[in-house]
């Protein structure tokens, strides 16, 4: 697929996030209407996240009808040899369903096994980042460029948590990151996460265990902003998931090496 392509089906994942943003957003305002349901252990789905995933695959099968479309709440999945949109309603479900403001909408377009195009919505902010491969980030149109923190004593890491992976591990792994002096976050939307290392606000994203829908459009944002991530879509990540780190480039080696000295 030429450039040119893949920067027309860029704009229509801008708009189709910023689109589902504002509905969650209207959808949130009717809290007997959310319907919260417990998927696991701290992991949740209300009616919001299923009713915006429909617009978005709507929309984008109607735009795309020979793409593939994985969505987190009702699956889907690659079409060989097609580009295949990755989709994550509301990312920080959690902190949606408490009124939080950190969560946001999340739109990857994967082309050959590779992320092309990565697009967040952060109602709370009204803000939207975007990056094509190649091509570089932004938010609000503006071009991001990743942290330059390289003293571990100033640098700041969000380290999400899901019970999909032993709390102890979790626990070491942070205690370790705190003893070398480096400050801790655990925010509970990986995708706002690394677009926060993205536009250097973080210095640093990591999490044991993510979907694709939950990291691949800030793992290209963090990449296009200068950032460096560990390889995400490696054997069957696309629908198992896989450990994500991505951080500024003076940071990454630490964290790759405390991931690995606390690997469960
Ligand atoms: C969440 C991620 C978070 C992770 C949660 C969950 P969701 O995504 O953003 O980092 O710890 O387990 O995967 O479920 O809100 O889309």
């Amino acid at each position: 697929m030429d450039s040119g392509e893949i920067a027309a089906r860029m704009r229509v994942a801008e708009a189709l996030a910023r689109d589902a943003g504002r509905l969650a957003l209207d959808l949130r305002t009717d809290r007997p209407r959310l319907d919260i349901r417990r998927k696991g252990p701290q992991d949740v789905v209300t009616a919001a996240d299923v009713a915006v995933e429909r617009m978005l695959v709507t929309a984008l099968r109607s735009r795309f009808p020979g793409d593939g479309i994985l969505g987190e709440e009702e699956g889907g999945g690659a079409r060989p040899g097609a580009p295949c949109w990755v989709v994550d309603p509301i990312d920080g479900t959690s902190n949606y369903a408490r009124a939080l403001p950190h969560w946001c909408v999340s739109i990857a377009l994967v082309i050959d096994g590779r992320t092309e195009v990565g697009v967040i919505h952060e109602p709370a902010a009204d803000a939207l980042y975007a990056a094509r491969r190649g091509a570089g980030a932004t938010r609000d149109g503006l071009p991001l460029r990743i942290g330059r923190t390289d003293d571990l004593a100033s640098a700041i890491v969000d380290v999400g948590y899901s019970a999909r992976t032993p709390a102890g591990a979790y626990g070491a792994l942070v205690s370790d990151l705190l003893q070398r002096g480096v400050g801790v976050l655990n925010c509970g939307s990986a995708a706002l996460g690394l677009a926060r290392v993205a536009d250097g606000r973080l210095d640093g994203y990591a999490e044991r265990h993510l979907y694709a829908w939950d990291a691949l459009a800030g793992l290209l944002l963090v990449e296009e902003a200068g950032g460096r991530t560990r390889p995400f879509l490696d054997g069957d990540a696309m629908t198992t998931g896989n450990e994500t780190i991505a951080a500024t480039p003076e940071l990454f080696a630490t964290l790759v090496d405390v991931m690995s000295a606390h690997r469960p």
